[in-house]
C-alpha cells in the first residue's frame, strides 16, 4: 500500500532496519552518505536502490532538511552506482516514488535505478 509521505519519519521501516544492519541486503555501494542496494523484487536485469542515510521520507523533506553536504554526498551517489554498475553508456531509468499518487511503499526516500534492457518512454 502506498505510504503518506508527510507523516514523521518511522524508524521502524525496513530501510531504517537495512541501514542498521538488522535486516541482510545485497549491498553495492556505501559512503558517508547514502546505501546502495540490489532490489529484493527486481522489475529490470538490474534494478538497484539508492537511499541517503539520514531520517527522511520524501524528496520534499530531504530537500527542505538534509545538509548540503548530505544533499550532494546523495545525489554523487548515485551517479557513482550508475557509472559502476555499467548503466551509462546504455542507458538507464532513474526514478523516485513519493507518496499516495506515486505509491510509494517504503517510508525512507530512495530512488530506483532501472537497467540492462530498453524502457518506454512513459511510465504507466
Ligand atoms: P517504492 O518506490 O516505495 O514503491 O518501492 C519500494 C521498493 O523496495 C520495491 O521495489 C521493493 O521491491 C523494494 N524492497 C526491497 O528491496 N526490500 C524490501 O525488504 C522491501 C522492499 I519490504
Amino acid at each position: 500500500m502506498p505510504i503518506d509521505a508527510t507523516l514523521p519519519y518511522d524508524d521502524a521501516n525496513i530501510f531504517a532496519k537495512i541501514l542498521r544492519g538488522e535486516i541482510p541486503s545485497r549491498n553495492v555501494y556505501e559512503d558517508e552518505y547514502a546505501l546502495a542496494f540490489h532490489d529484493i523484487n527486481p522489475q529490470a536485469p538490474i534494478h538497484i536502490l539508492v537511499i541517503p542515510k539520514g531520517r527522511y521520507v520524501s524528496w520534499e523533506d530531504f530537500s527542505a532538511k538534509a545538509s548540503d553536504a548530505e544533499i550532494a554526498g546523495f545525489v554523487r551517489a548515485v551517479g557513482q552506482v550508475a557509472r559502476d554498475n555499467r548503466l551509462v553508456e546504455p542507458g538507464y531509468r532513474l526514478l523516485a516514488n513519493i507518496g499516495g499518487h506515486g505509491h510509494q511503499e517504503v517510508p525512507h526516500l530512495h530512488v530506483h535505478l532501472f537497467g540492462g534492457r530498453q524502457f518506454y518512454h512513459m511510465l504507466a
